[in-house]
């Protein structure tokens, strides 16, 4: 075995377990790398491997007084997204990973994934990066390794996780979930220094959940590289939580203090482009006197039932990983102050006095600027500034609206589930489930319409249950009947709500403000988890009336306009109901029974109703 590296004096070296030695050695005997580093962490550890990147070219260093301790990456044009098309589950048996994820024998992937590790860290280092997902000495928390040939992704992932000696002091002789990266760089001689190494033709995201490991090669970027988050935290930890009788989510957790200082948690899973993270970084309203929402995660969710039978739920990770265009003091000011420092950038535009800029963070864009490709951009060029996934990650412990309980190990109690998505039409702005697996089938069928001009797609839905379409990490039907379990074994689950900020007139107008004016729907649904809001029984749900939103401060929306937003067209629904049903025909063999019974009750629910059901038709008799 390759020693760790020599780490300061005061703190001892690094004693990793006999079992993490052994695969250390084995990985390096695999991929070859000419130094092998275990990170433990420290600040000097960071700004070395900060220095070598602004001498490599990789980071250049923002103005430190507009951007203390800040940098700008630009990542290669072919790495700049997760690529799901190359992303794999590869379970023993194919049925386990069910009809909607990319599933591979793992034996032939191993002989493929050997043949591309073969040496292909040569003439460069292996960091090995001990990482805890959740707050140290969390017994909710999991201990990763990730070996790595990226610096970039070193100082990312001590951004995003607990990483270092303190990881690896509470792993101790325990199992690790074994995350393999290269950048994966075709190896030509004195050709180490390239700034975005990667490999543009071949990347493989590779997940073995029985196993516990991820392998992953020829991506730099984010959630393909980035192992902790969307590979662990997400495809793995789902499978680990069904075994272990938890939740692994892809969800935000927010809390809501009343004026009288009572707290609410919630946990919401939102498909992208919903407003996610601004969501979780909610300001109320300025006239919205005594309320406050606070942040424990942006992205996702571990939630385990505790000892009195609650879901206690905890944010896996430290740090944000968030879009940077769209993001502005207007839309999302915690998220502002969050990345004001100690922040590093991915595909951002450089201002001439060496900030940070991208498409609509100011009203005005500067006159002149840098593109994320290292291009003059003028306003008129016709081009992009910052590429439309261009990030931010910044240490969540920034942000000024942060939770005081987000890094209590033992989670924070989870009142209520929402459930979002993007909907033009047909969809209210707010419901209430009649009970859990009513609730659970609206997470399984909620999603969004499509509105990237993909020939033909604009305005059809794609379904993404649960916001997890993507980051399940086995069969999703064995996962909604989990979720239903969760509910069985529980005597008083988190009420569940879908929530809808999208849908538009008919002349293509936005019927609701969004943004801060969020806060009214979030008011009224910690007051109904509390028993405190009034509802009555649409066909969809329980639904407010105009008067049981706090309209304080706002110029009320107008009681027609609060109608058209919550009104139900039946005629509509029983179309929508017909497509829920694709999603479940590919599921079907293992689709939970219950799902065709809500189905039905839906179904039924819509018959027995007036065409155009709205709130003033809810104590009509029915047709
Ligand atoms: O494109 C990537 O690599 C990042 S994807 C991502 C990042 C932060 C939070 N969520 C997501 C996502 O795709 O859900
Ligand atoms: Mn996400």
């Amino acid at each position: 075995m390759i020693a760790p590296a020599p780490t300061p004096a005061h703190s001892g070296p690094m004693v990793p377990s006999a079992k993490l030695a052994r695969w250390v050695d084995k990985m390096t005997a695999l991929c070859a790398p000419e130094s092998v580093v275990w990170c433990d962490g420290s600040e000097e550890e960071n700004q070395r491997l900060l220095d070598g990147m602004i001498a490599s070219g990789t980071l250049i260093r923002l103005n430190s007084e507009k951007r203390p301790n800040s940098f700008l990456a630009r990542s290669d044009p072919s790495d700049v997204a997760r690529v799901e098309d190359r992303t794999f589950i590869c379970s023993r048996i194919k049925e386990d990973a069910g009809p909607t994820n990319n599933w591979r024998d793992p034996k032939a992937m191993k002989e493929v994934l050997a043949r591309l590790f073969s040496g292909c860290m040569r003439g460069r280092t292996m960091f090995v990066v001990p990482f805890c997902m959740g707050p140290l000495g969390s017994p909710l928390s999991r201990i990763g390794v990730q070996l790595t040939d990226s610096p970039y992704v070193v100082v990312s992932m001590r951004i995003m996780a607990r990483m270092g000696r303190a990881a690896l002091e509470q792993l101790g002789d325990d199992d690790f979930v074994a995350c393999l990266h290269s950048v994966g760089a075709p190896l030509d001689p004195g050709d180490t220094d390239v700034p975005w190494p990667c490999n543009r033709e071949n990347k493989y995201i590779v997940h073995f959940p029985e196993e516990r490991a991820i392998w992953s090669f020829g991506s730099g970027y984010g959630g393909n590289a980035l192992l902790g988050k969307k590979c662990f935290a997400l495809r793995i930890a789902s499978t680990m939580a069904r075994e272990e009788g938890w939740m692994a989510e892809h969800m935000l957790i927010l809390g809501v203090e009343d004026p009288t200082g009572e707290k609410t948690y919630l946990a919401g899973a939102f498909p992208s482009a919903c407003g996610k993270t601004n969501f979780a970084m909610l300001i109320p309203p300025e006239s919205y006197s005594g309320w406050k929402v606070t942040t424990v995660g942006d992205d996702i969710a571990w939630i385990r039932p505790g000892p009195d039978g609650r879901l206690y739920a905890i944010n896996p990770e430290a740090g944000y990983f968030g879009v940077a265009p769209g993001t502005s003091a207007a839309t999302n000011p915690n998220a502002m102050a969050a990345c004001s420092a100690n922040t590093i950038f991915t595909n951002v535009a450089l201002t001439p006095d060496g900030d940070v800029w991208w498409e609509d963070m100011t009203h005005e864009p500067p006159p002149e600027l840098i593109d994320w490709q290292g291009q003059p951009w003028t306003p008129s060029c016709g081009r992009r500034a910052a590429h439309p996934n261009a990030r931010f990650t910044c240490p969540a412990c920034q942000n000024p609206g942060i939770d005081p309980e987000w890094e209590n190990p033992r989670g924070v109690p989870i009142s209520a589930f929402v459930f979002g998505g993007r909907r033009n039409s047909l969809v209210p702005l707010v419901f209430q489930a009649f009970n859990w697996s009513h609730g659970v089938y609206l997470g399984a069928t909620m999603g969004s319409e499509m509105t990237a001009a993909a020939a033909g797609t604009i305005g059809q839905v794609r379904r993404d249950p649960m916001a997890m379409l993507p980051f399940c990490g086995y069969h999703m039907a064995d996962y909604f009947n989990h979720w239903l379990n969760i509910g069985r074994h529980n005597p008083n689950p988190p009420r569940i709500f879908h929530v809808n900020w999208f849908r538009k007139d008919s002349g293509g107008k936005f019927l609701w403000p969004g943004f801060r004016e969020n806060m009214r729907v979030l008011e009224w649904i910690v007051r109904r988890v509390h028993g405190r809001a009034y509802a009555i029984e649409g066909p969809l749900g329980w639904m407010p009336r105009h008067e049981d939103i706090n309209w304080e401060g706002a110029d009320s929306l107008a009681e027609e306009r609060f109608a058209e937003l919550m009104a139900v067209d039946c005629e509509g629904w029983k179309g929508e109901a017909l497509s829920q049903g694709e999603l479940f025909l590919k599921l079907y063999d293992k689709l939970p029974k219950e799902f065709l019974l809500e189905r039905d009750l839906l179904i039924s629910r819509l018959w027995r109703s007036p065409q155009f059901w709205n709130l003033s038709s809810g104590g009509r008799p029915p047709r």
